[in-house]
């Protein structure tokens, strides 16, 4: 089944562009392959072990019993084709031996092989086999025997510029293959070789005679301007480092370069790697334990971009967290995986019952900065904002900035609320969804660095959000209420924070004590100016003067956009209606989501209580008049959790709506 990757929400417009590209299951020894402008990932997939182990198999050891293949166009996106190939599918395998090791699949005359190690039935060791397909996700066809002659693990096919294909594998052998591919070309050599006091018949060429290569494995050989390229893991020190060889020749002799990849820092033991071009980058693609990291057993796929020099020769690739691909900045940006940072910053797991749900990045104390490179901010538009989600405590501040913790600012951060808010996944730990307005929008590609600029944090992503056209801030000097007589113009104030958990609250008598409070009404007695600011209590707040472009008006949004708090909110309205005539007899018409009170020139005309949904014309108030000249009408909206809005008309004694008015 074709299924798409995604990393947190179940949006096929995700992009992954960190490490591990694999999110969903373990998967080692990576063997990516461009076919048909796309990049195919043949892994092993690595399981954990069943339970009881089933006979034979070493405790704490690899463990593998299929095979997915992968694909992307552009190393962000991933698509799983699903499983290609079981072991008790493979005519010549065992079929409870768990051994399917590292992969590869080339194209050849029409068809995808698709080649394998497995413990054969009743045998020693490993052998190869191959499985044939028309199409690069299968379905494939195992061949009936595996290739004679070959006793190792990890295959890998060179198809070189002489028109032959070339296997190489784990024993650090090589041989030509027949034009059939499956099977080893009759003039392949024959070698007797000694393991201590052993001797050993071998087929092909030893391709690692002369170079370091103690327990090397996991070959990977391809062409490049002129050059052949043996590259490999093998045993430096202690675990295991990729290095490379290079020949003027398939079969060599190979001479030692130096290293691709030095020992993971921590206690990953194996790597494993392949290499190709994509779209004129070549990339390496290898493993690491990230999901697992007391056991390295159980591994995920990572991709670097890698460099030659003129020379032909390969510059050392340092393993990211950040891995390949361009961000789009209107994705989440797990910033956790970082390019750079700070010395003091540190990953966990946000669940470490549950690996696969990722990390957070701890940013200690003021100053603490990570650098998340390559986000695309090209679709980003004006009046954006950022989410961030975090857990920190209240009146923590952080910056976005531009590049480095000097670049321009992004967007900034208060953390206003830390009991409640707006979790971002089911995991504990007051994680909170805290939102900026942009202040500036950089161009096209470019680095993003956040800072801690007061206390330490945690940080788990970033999502920039184009601010969808809910509303827009009232221009010219009036509007017309819309063909239904409803009211889009409005001075709404930024919410005032209040403690309610449940909207079972708003009796009348509720409603009455909170919103009669002379605070309040004090903020609802003048028309207020556009961007005028404020006091209420501690908080510092914002009349906007909008226009909605809808016949309600979506205070959450209006929240959210501006960075405010969402859940437990009163929300100020006000608004003026300038008629040319007296108008008696009219009624407001409202609905709100919650509870609500409207006023029209002090005096108070319709009160909502209970727990509401918005519903156009839900109740309507006492017959009142608009007067000929100025009204000002006025609201409070409360909500405890839940998205607020409202919506007002008005209607006349016979029930028509009310248009000929003007809104300031
Ligand atoms: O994945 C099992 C084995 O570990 C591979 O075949 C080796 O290359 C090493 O990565």
């Amino acid at each position: 089944m074709r299924r798409l990757l995604l990393i947190t929400a179940l949006l096929p417009t995700v992009l992954y562009a960190q490490n591990p590209v694999i999110r969903d299951i373990y998967s080692a020894d990576p063997t990516a392959r461009v076919f048909n402008g796309k990049v195919y990932l043949f892994p092993s997939h690595d399981i954990l072990q069943p339970d009881p182990l089933p006979q034979g198999q070493r405790p704490n050891w690899f463990c593998m019993e299929d095979y997915h293949v992968f694909s992307s166009d552009n190393l962000t996106e991933w698509t799983d084709h699903g499983v290609i190939l079981k072991q008790e599918d493979v005519p010549w395998g065992n079929p409870t031996a768990y051994s399917m090791w590292a992969p590869d699949c080339v194209y050849r005359n029409g068809k995808y092989y698709f080649y394998f190690p497995d413990a054969p039935k009743g045998g020693m060791g490993f052998g190869v086999g191959v499985a044939i397909a028309d199409k690069p996700e299968g379905p494939y066809t195992p061949v009936k025997e595996n290739i004679k002659g070959i006793n190792g693990i990890d295959p890998c096919v060179l198809q070189a510029s002489d028109g032959n294909a070339y296997i190489f594998w784990g024993a650090g052998r090589c041989a030509k293959l027949k034009e059939n591919m499956i099977e080893l070309a009759d003039d392949t050599p024959k070698e007797k070789v000694k393991w201590g006091e052993r001797e050993f018949e071998m087929v092909g060429v030893n391709c690692l005679q002369g170079l370091p290569n103690r327990q090397a494995e996991g070959p990977f050989a391809f062409e490049y301007n002129g050059n052949y390229y043996l590259t490999y893991p093998y045993v430096r020190t202690n675990t295991e480092v990729l290095g490379y060889a290079m020949s003027k020749n398939p079969m060599g002799p190979y001479e030692y370069k130096g290293l691709i990849m030095a020992e993971h820092a921590d206690s990953c033991w194996t790597n494993h790697h392949s290499i190709i071009n994509f779209k004129g980058q070549w990339y390496l693609f290898y493993h690491h334990n990230d999901f697992s990291p007391n056991d390295d057993k159980r591994r995920s796929v990572r991709i670097e971009k890698l460099y030659f020099n003129p020379d032909g020769t390969i510059q050392e690739v340092k393993p990211t967290m950040r891995g390949v691909g361009i961000n789009d900045a209107l994705s989440v940006v797990n910033v956790d995986r970082y390019n750079e940072a700070s010395k003091d910053v540190t990953t966990g797991f946000v669940d470490t019952a549950d690996t696969f749900k990722g990390w957070y990045a701890g940013l200690k104390q003021k100053g603490s900065y990570i650098i998340y490179k390559d986000v695309d901010f090209s679709k980003v538009k004006n009046r954006a904002y950022a989410i961030a989600a975090v857990r920190a405590n209240k009146n923590t501040k952080f910056t976005i900035h531009e590049k480095s913790p000097k670049g321009k600012v992004i967007a900034d951060f208060t953390v206003t609320v830390v009991t409640e808010g707006r979790f971002r996944r089911d995991y504990s730990g007051h994680w909170l969804a805290v939102t900026s307005t942009l202040k500036y929008i950089p161009n096209g590609v470019t680095d993003i660095c956040v800072v801690a600029d007061a206390d330490g944090f945690d940080i788990d992503n970033v999502e920039f959000k184009n601010r969808l056209d809910y509303y827009d801030n009232a221009t010219g000097e009036s509007s017309k209420p819309d063909a239904d007589g409803f009211i889009h113009r409005w001075n709404v104030l930024e919410p005032i924070g209040l403690d309610i958990n449940t909207n079972i609250l708003f009796t009348d008598s509720y409603l009455a004590t909170t919103m009669g409070d002379p605070k309040v009404q004090a903020l609802i007695k003048n028309v207020p100016a556009a961007n005028q600011k404020v006091k209420y209590d501690t908080q510092t707040l914002t009349w906007h003067k909008i226009e909605s472009n809808y016949y309600n008006v979506k205070l959450f949004r209006f929240a959210e956009q501006y960075g405010k708090k969402i859940y437990g909110v009163l929300f100020p309205v006000t608004t003026v209606i300038e008629c040319d005539e007296d108008m008696p007899n009219v009624r407001l018409m409202a609905g709100s989501n919650s509870a609500s009170k409207w006023y029209l020139n002090g005096e108070e005309i319709l009160t909502m209580s209970g727990d509401r949904r918005m519903v156009k014309d839900d109740c309507a108030s006492k017959a009142v008049t608009l007067k000929k000249g100025t009204n000002v009408l006025s609201g409070l909206i409360i909500n405890g959790p839940g998205m607020s809005d409202f919506c007002t008309r008005f209607i006349d004694q016979n029930g028509k709506t009310v248009k000929n008015f003007k809104v300031k």
